[in-house]
């Protein structure tokens, strides 16, 4: 088979990717090693900036997000009994959207037949090949026969654990990382969210979050040790644990019930660079991840997708190699202050283990701060509803 762009990965970047090339009418066939349903049952992201909203604006696929999806404008940070409401619609005349990446990707997933955007699920064993060349293709094998995809260009949207990233010779690539002291245990319920807007909390036990879907359906987060497994953790545990965090005003409005998927998530900082190599691009996190405090995990894939998009559409409209080029370099700008932000938010909210007195004052003395600043309000604002594209 031959086409002009070769997507690996039918995830949220992979499929915005393929339908932002198709509206174009540029050839592209999406790679997926796993099934469509898989892929939906992957708990993940809840809250989308103003890029990731506009994406499917552009696209035409935000009808059921905005019936269903829930603007918000403010967001808060929790120091014991204290909560700190950053209000984003007053401090940056910004919003975010909270609807689920699930159910983001459902609606991209559900528009690739009338949009004729081709995913290959379940293609196993893909590999990158001759990415250096102007002539790559990529390799991978189904329903026991293998298949070869030659493409003008591939884009690996297929995530941290994907051949992608691996295909970019160790002699070009760069690595940044930081693995987190402690892993996210989140739990999934079909109850009402104990606060119409999100709750970050710093208590002495540890971190939490309280966090939605809908006005019926609440996620919660609590972290946990490295060691930690979810078996430790009955339901009722969770939520003994979360009314503790959370603090006593959230807690007295904690609906408890049946979970639906409990997990527990590692967290870590990382950046390879560059996010280009030859006729091979990445996208989102295949190309970085950020530990998920600052809700920016999704809506990098969401940036990397719009510049990436742009720079293909210039080469297969214009012949303009420049903008290929100059992808890296302009996705990274906007990945390494997300980076700042997700680590920074993740040191204030979180007691780490080898923290003595002074690290939590610190925490105190900035939770202080931002309590009292307008500024450092505004700050924290136009990270969280996502920096200009
Ligand atoms: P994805 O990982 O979503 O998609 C990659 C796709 O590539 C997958 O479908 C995979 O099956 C496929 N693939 C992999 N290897 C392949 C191969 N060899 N061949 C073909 N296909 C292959 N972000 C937030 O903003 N908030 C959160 O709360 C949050 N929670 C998270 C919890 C967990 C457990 C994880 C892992 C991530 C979380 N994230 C969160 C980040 C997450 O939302 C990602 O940023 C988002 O899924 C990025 O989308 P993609 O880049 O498309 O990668
Ligand atoms: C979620 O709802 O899953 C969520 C929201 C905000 C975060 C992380 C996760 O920072």
């Amino acid at each position: 088979m031959k086409t002009q762009a070769c997507i690996i990965g039918a995830g949220p970047a992979g499929l915005l990717l393929g339908h932002l090339l198709r509206a174009e009418g540029i050839e592209c066939v999406v790679l997926e090693r796993k099934t469509g349903d898989y892929v939906l049952g992957r708990i993940r992201a809840g809250v989308l900036e103003k890029i990731t909203v506009d994406l499917m604006n552009r696209l035409g696929l935000d009808g059921r997000m905005k019936e269903e999806g829930l603007p918000h404008d403010g967001f808060n940070l929790a120091d014991g009994d204290r909560l700190i409401r950053i209000d984003m619609g007053d401090l940056v005349g910004e919003q975010v959207m909270v609807y689920g990446q699930t159910e983001l990707t459902r609606d991209l997933m559900e528009a690739c037949d009338e949009r004729d955007l081709a995913v290959i699920y379940e293609a196993g064993d893909v590999a990158l090949h001759d990415i250096e060349s102007d002539a790559p293709y990529v390799t991978y094998s189904k329903d026991g026969s293998d298949h070869r995809i030659d493409a003008d260009m591939i884009i690996g949207c297929d995530g941290f654990h994907g051949p992608s990233r691996k295909a970019i010779p160790d002699t070009v690539g760069k690595h940044f990382e930081r693995v987190y002291p402690f892993g996210w245990l989140g739990i999934l319920a079909d109850v009402p969210p104990c606060n119409h807007e999100l709750i970050y909390a710093n208590h002495e036990r540890g971190f939490a979050l309280a966090s939605m879907r809908s006005a019926t359906r609440s996620r919660y987060y609590i972290d946990v040790p490295l060691t930690d497994k979810v078996e430790n953790w009955s339901d009722d545990q969770v939520w003994d644990e979360l009314a503790i965090r959370l603090g006593p005003e959230a807690a007295a409005h904690i609906t408890r019930g049946p979970s639906i998927e409990k997990s527990i998530a590692p967290l870590r900082s990382y950046i390879f660079a560059p996010m280009r190599h030859g006729r091979l691009m990445l996208c989102g996190d295949s190309a970085h991840i950020v530990p998920p405090t600052g809700a920016k995990g999704l809506n990098l894939a969401a940036s990397d997708v719009y510049y990436a998009a742009d720079a293909l559409i210039a080469f297969f409209r214009k012949q303009d190699n420049n903008a290929i080029v100059g992808y890296s370099d302009r996705a990274l700008a906007r990945v390494w202050k997300s980076e700042r932000f997700s680590w920074s938010l993740t040191k204030l909210m979180h007691r780490f283990p080898e923290d003595g007195a002074f690290e939590r004052a610190m925490q105190v003395a900035e939770l202080d701060y931002i309590a009292n600043s307008r500024a450092a309000q505004i700050s924290i604002a136009e990270n969280y509803v996502g920096l200009p594209v």
